[in-house]
């Protein structure tokens, strides 16, 4: 429950669709999907990473819920790699990945990064090209 307790959507106190709050530690994220063209999931992150953020971690449902309803229907890239250890899926913060909503994993070392496809995760090849959804703390 506890990991579920602390996220609040902010359109409530006025700041702009997208965004939202972690209210453990006061943080206020920007979630902005990268749908202008898309890039392989390194040029994804290098670009969250230019914008002050990185590609977007999904820490509880409730994030999840909120990010979800942001996506475009078209794959997108999430923040997720098991590329340093097969099968040991971190987040770019380094925090290991708890909350998944997998349909799809275990295709091996090929399959390295985490992506979004009608509403589940699944693992695929991170040079290929897709959206992405930057997490950027305000
Ligand atoms: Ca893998």
């Amino acid at each position: 429950m506890d990991d579920d307790c602390c996220y609040r959507p902010c359109e409530s106190i006025g700041c702009p669709d997208g965004w939202a709050e972690d209210t453990t530690t006061g943080t206020f994220y920007e979630y902005k999907v990268l749908k202008d063209r898309e890039r392989n999931w390194y040029d994804s992150r290098a670009e969250c990473q230019r914008a002050g953020g990185d590609l977007a971690s999904i820490k509880t449902s409730e994030e999840w819920q909120f990010v979800k309803g942001l996506l475009p229907n078209h794959d997108v890239w999430l923040g997720g790699s098991d590329a340093e250890e097969e099968g040991n899926w971190v987040w770019t913060d380094g925090s290991p990945v708890t909350f998944s909503v997998w349909y799809q994993t275990g295709t091996g070392r090929i399959h390295n990064c985490i992506a979004v496809r009608s509403e589940r995760w699944y693992d695929n090849e991170c040079s290929l090209n897709r959206y992405a959804v930057c997490k950027i703390p305000a």
